[in-house]
């Protein structure tokens, strides 16, 4: 079967800057220092709190700045490798005063978060097929619906797949997020193979000639092998719908789950090919420095963040504008 050309429809400013890879406007950056507010609050305060009125390094300060990298779940390893950084800064002599270690600090944060800057991209032939995964109450169908918000503002045909047919619940909750965001939807009885309904979405939206399908799935501990054992299946289905497909598997992560995250994101990766992570609750913590340390640690880019529970809480996860809104200063 030939399928239809994928056609990229007209985009908003934001949408449009972000994918062009631009500076993004204002208004990304301010919603996103606010998603951040938690975290930065407790980075920047204790940092500043640890330099202000020193004069000069001791051993000492860097100690403490590793604690407190540690304690916004930087992680040990990626702290003593930042901590290195700074370390060797110091040593050739180009940092020179304790407030340096800021701005020092800041730039090798963002040489790691800028390893996982990779945006969504297109397949040539649609529909881009999008499956989501993750363990329980991550955030995954709240997160299916703010993507599909935010590429129906870009004039695309979405159709969301109710695959987790676990509880009935999840079904009504995919359905009604459809009819709020006015896309298209699939399901079938509750309790009915999740395969079968990625099958039907699949199908249906090359019907309807939609440009992307969206599967949600049933929340499950990465340790289960029968329900990963599930999502392989649902994969070689949707390849067999529709040749690629899924030509994303994104994982969600949730940040108020510490160091768990790490764990998740490591069996998730070795039991399926996860293309991306999605990593919500930001809003949440002030313990968002994980994002850091899962940038340090994957090789799976980040594809966005979730900064709330509202339909514009996600945003596309630029690693510029996110040390900025982390550290709240201007390059
Ligand atoms: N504060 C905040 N809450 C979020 C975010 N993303 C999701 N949530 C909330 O997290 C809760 C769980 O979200 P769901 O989308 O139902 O999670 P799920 O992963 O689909 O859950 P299961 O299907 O049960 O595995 C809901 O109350 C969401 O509103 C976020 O970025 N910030
Ligand atoms: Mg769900």
């Amino acid at each position: 079967m030939k399928l239809p050309l994928f056609k990229r429809k007209e985009e908003t400013a934001e949408q449009r800057t972000i994918a062009a890879g631009d500076s993004v406007p204002a208004g990304f950056l301010a919603s996103l220092k606010k998603g951040l507010t938690k975290t930065r609050s407790m980075l920047n305060l204790r940092i500043d709190e640890l330099i202000l009125g020193r004069k000069e390094f001791s051993s000492g300060l860097l100690d403490e700045l590793e604690e407190i990298l540690i304690t916004a779940d930087i992680g040990v390893k990626t702290a003593q490798k930042l901590i290195a950084q700074v370390q060797a800064k110091i040593s050739r002599g180009e940092a020179d005063k304790p407030q340096l270690v800021k701005q020092y600090l800041r730039e090798s944060i963002y040489s790691i978060l800028s390893t996982a800057e990779k945006p969504l991209s297109f397949p040539a032939q649609k529909p881009l097929v999008i499956m989501v995964v993750g363990v329980n109450g991550t955030g995954k169908t709240t997160t299916i619906a703010k993507m599909a918000h935010y590429y129906r503002a870009l004039g695309n045909d979405v159709l969301l797949a109710a695959a987790d047919t676990f509880r009935a619940a999840a079904i009504e909750q995919l359905e009604v997020w459809s009819r709020r965001i006015d896309c298209a939807f699939v399901k079938q009885s509750p309790g009915s193979d999740p395969s079968a309904v990625v099958h039907d979405a699949i199908n249906a939206a090359l019907k309807r000639n939609s440009d992307m399908v969206i599967i949600d799935t049933a929340g499950r501990m990465h340790t289960r092998a029968n329900l990963m054992e599930e999502i392989k299946k649902m994969r070689r289905v949707s390849g067999r719908a529709c040749p690629g497909a899924p030509h994303e598997t994104l994982l969600v992560i949730d940040a108020t789950s510490g160091m768990n995250a790490l764990s998740q994101a490591r069996l998730f990766q070795e039991a399926l090919e996860v293309t991306g992570i999605v990593l919500t609750k930001l809003d949440g913590t002030s313990k968002g420095g994980i994002i850091v340390s899962i940038a340090d640690d994957f090789s799976i880019p980040i594809s966005f963040v979730g900064i709330g529970e509202g339909l514009d809480d996600l945003k596309a996860f630029r690693a510029r504008e996110f040390t900025d809104a982390l550290f709240n200063e201007a390059r």
